[in-house]
């Protein structure tokens, strides 16, 4: 942290000179410290990342982002850069104090020391993790002290800090700072409980028992003892508390014992293209894409038609039962069944998309690529003989007869690479040879199910357990883009606090399935009156049984396969539209709440001039009163959309709606 990082979305904002201004003239600083800052591991990456354009574009120079140096995140995602002129660090380095901070692991004895001192807070030596923390935390909270006296002789006005800290990892800053009584404003944000995570992992009635768990001794059980004093310390030391969603805020109030004051929902930068459908221009091309890597996964035994194959798809984190695999997988045998039985025309892809541990690719798969662009090739290179054929013959004044265009040599090689095309097996529910074969959950279910790829089943399944990268030899295709050519992100999530992957499929105008267990899928259903008409599915995990919520997400799948093409053009339309309520120009205002509330707690006199503003312009703050649509709740959000309005692009909700209604199967 003796280094002065700033992110390169970052960067190309400063040019707007009168950002942050506000800031600049109050000493306002804001300090947001995460172990995940610049350091992708999973989502608080994305949220780190997706928000800074936001939080730069309110808070300038005077917004600055935290985190663990770590040297290939930090040369892939930061450009390293001189302190701004004038601004405090740079006065610090002018005069003798400079802000040294001297910590190594050398201190960490005195560190523990002073945290069982203070607050009782025992960290024991072999949790690396922990240990991290602990240094990560005392090097931001000695930054941010050092920064705030440097601060003081920066401007009349006296300096108005915000630290802000996501997580138990970066936990550690806040509590600092609290017991050394630092004249700063904290604000701690959670992204899910260490603790509802263990517990949900271990196939609890979570939701059922949430005030009945007792929480020390659920810790202790699970050796994280340590590590939840660090997570409940932060919760209760810091002046706001906020969640990232209703449903995590609620796990908060009974595991941590404190009820956030704000709910921080999770934004992304969304992108909006010039051409008004070019998503949907991207979504064909895309799946086109898909398509290809379908005729190579099922050579010899493909007998079904593209044009009416849909690509369903789960992706994330590999939990099996926390992200509805389980169900999932469930939900696909019977989906199966119900094309069968129903003499449906239609053929379903399901990909699943999770990390496992393997030994690369397997051979099935690549032969089956390699066999289906041998066959492209020589078609190819036929395709070109003939075309000169063709060229010579009608040079002489002939017309070309059939039998001189295909010889006998071309039909020889097609016949090879026909007969290459023949298999023994079955297409490969797997790309990859799956080290844990034998105990792996996704495949144990695939095996359970019967779902095998064979010749009658109406639904295919293909697990792949590694994340997309361009670079994949199967698909050629990065994530993104292989969201695009899908047509549905099914996320049955048991345990979600956000839920990301849903919400990307929504930007990106791919109808999806949620549930009502995961952050996000509360969040649509209370500010849409009708998700399911946006292309957006909850499958209810909370109030029916299990085998209630299973035949429930069966069905939303059936009913979509009977959607026609047109039908699901309309609703990507319908689902791309409500991408202005994920994005951070809306949801950033949430974040900024949490923090005006914080300083105003510090500093009483604080009035945060722009909330004011907002106020009067956006009819803020909202109380979300079941907007009919999101048409309705656009206009309640509080900040306007730069992307410009969808007025020009006209919108006739009751014909849209009549024409989903309409099945013309
Ligand atoms: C919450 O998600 P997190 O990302 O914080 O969940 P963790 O368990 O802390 O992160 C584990 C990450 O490890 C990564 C993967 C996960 O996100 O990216 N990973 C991997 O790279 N390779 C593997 O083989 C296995 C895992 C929360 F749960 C979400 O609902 C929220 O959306 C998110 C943001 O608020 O926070
Ligand atoms: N993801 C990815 N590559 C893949 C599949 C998923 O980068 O092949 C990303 C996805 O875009 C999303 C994240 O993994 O941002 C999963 O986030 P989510 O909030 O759904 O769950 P988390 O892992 O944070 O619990
Ligand atoms: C987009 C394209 C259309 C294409 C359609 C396919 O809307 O603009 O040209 O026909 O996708 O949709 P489908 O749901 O069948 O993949």
């Amino acid at each position: 942290s003796r280094r002065f990082y700033r992110s390169e979305s970052t960067h190309d904002l400063l040019s707007y000179m009168d950002r942050g201004q506000a800031a600049n003239e109050e000493n306002r600083w804001t300090f947001e410290t995460a172990w995940e800052a610049a350091n992708k591991v999973g989502g608080i990456y994305t949220v780190i990342r997706s928000k800074a354009f936001v939080s730069t574009e309110e808070m300038g120079d005077n917004y600055c982002l935290l985190g663990p140096y770590k040297e290939t995140c930090a040369r892939q995602e930061v450009e390293e850069a001189d302190f701004a002129p004038n601004s405090p660090p740079y006065d610090c380095r002018q005069c003798d104090e400079k802000p040294r901070i001297q910590i190594t692991y050398r201190h960490m004895d005195s560190y523990k020391q002073e945290l069982w001192d203070t607050c009782s807070i025992g960290i024991p030596h072999l949790d690396v993790e922990a240990n991290d923390a602990v240094i990560l935390g005392f090097m931001v909270a000695q930054f941010i002290i050092e920064f705030r006296k440097a601060a003081e002789n920066y401007s009349d006005t006296p300096p108005r800090v915000v630290a802000h800290f996501h997580e138990w990892q970066a936990g550690i800053g806040l509590i600092v700072l609290r017991v050394r009584h630092i004249d700063v404003a904290t604000v701690f944000t959670t992204h899910a409980t260490l603790l509802g995570r263990y517990l949900c992992a271990g196939n609890t009635d979570f939701y059922n028992n949430l005030d009945k768990f007792s929480v020390d001794e659920e810790a202790g059980k699970r050796q994280i003892y340590h590590r939840y004093c660090m997570e409940r310390a932060a919760a209760h030391m810091t002046h706001t508390f906020t969640t990232v969603s209703d449903i995590t805020g609620f796990e908060a109030e009974h595991l941590l014992k404190r009820k956030p004051d704000f709910i921080t929902p999770n934004g992304l930068n969304v992108k909006k293209f010039s051409a008004l459908h070019e998503f949907q221009n991207l979504h064909a091309l895309a799946k086109e894409k898909i398509n290809e890597f379908a005729r190579g996964h099922f050579y010899g035994h493909f007998n079904f038609d593209l044009d009416k194959t849909l690509y369903f798809f789960i992706a994330g984190r590999y939990e099996f039962g926390n992200k509805g695999a389980d169900i999932f997988i469930e939900a696909l045998a019977r989906l199966n069944h119900y094309l069968k039985s129903s003499g449906s025309e239609m053929t379903v892809v399901a990909f699943l998309i999770f990390p496992a541990k393997t030994n690369n690719f397997n051979v099935e798969s690549l032969r089956g690529h390699a066999v289906t662009k041998s066959l492209r090739d020589t078609i190819q290179d036929v395709q070109q003989q003939i075309g000169k054929r063709m060229y010579d013959i009608c040079l002489r004044g002939h017309l070309p007869d059939t039998s001189d265009l295909l010889q006998k040599e071309d039909t020889v090689r097609l016949k090879r690479c026909i007969y290459a095309l023949q298999r023994d097996g079955l297409p490969p529910v797997t790309t990859h040879n799956v080290v844990d074969d034998w105990s792996d959950p996704c495949l144990n279910s695939i095996r359970r199910c019967h779902l095998f790829n064979t010749v009658n089943d109406k639904v295919k399944v293909i697990f792949h357990p590694e994340f997309l990268t361009s670079t994949n030899p199967l698909f050629g295709l990065d994530y993104e883009e292989f969201v695009r050519g899908c047509h549905l992100g099914v996320f049955p999530s048991y345990y979600e606090p956000w839920g990301y992957t849903p919400a990307e499929c929504t930007v990106m105008g791919i109808p999806s399935i949620t549930t009502n267990l995961s952050g996000f899928g509360c969040f649509m259903q209370e500010h849409i009156a009708d998700p399911m008409s946006y292309g957006i599915y909850v499958v209810d995990r909370r109030y029916i049984s299990l085998e209630g919520s299973v035949q429930q997400l069966a069905q939303y799948m059936y009913d979509f396969t009977k959607l026609s093409r047109r039908q699901r053009i309309i609703q990507r339309n319908r689902t791309e539209r409500l991408s202005d309520l994920l994005d951070w120009r809306n949801l950033g205002i949430y974040y900024r709440q949490a923090r005006a509330e914080a300083l105003q707690i510090v500093y009483p006199d604080y009035v945060d001039h722009m909330q004011i503003e907002l106020g009067k312009r956006f009819n803020y703050p909202r109380p979300i009163s079941e907007p009919p649509s999101p048409t309705h709740s656009r206009a309640t959000t509080p900040a306007a959309s730069v992307h410009g309005s969808d007025d020009e692009d006209e919108v006739d909700e009751e014909k849209e709606l009549a024409e989903l209604r309409i099945s013309d199967h």
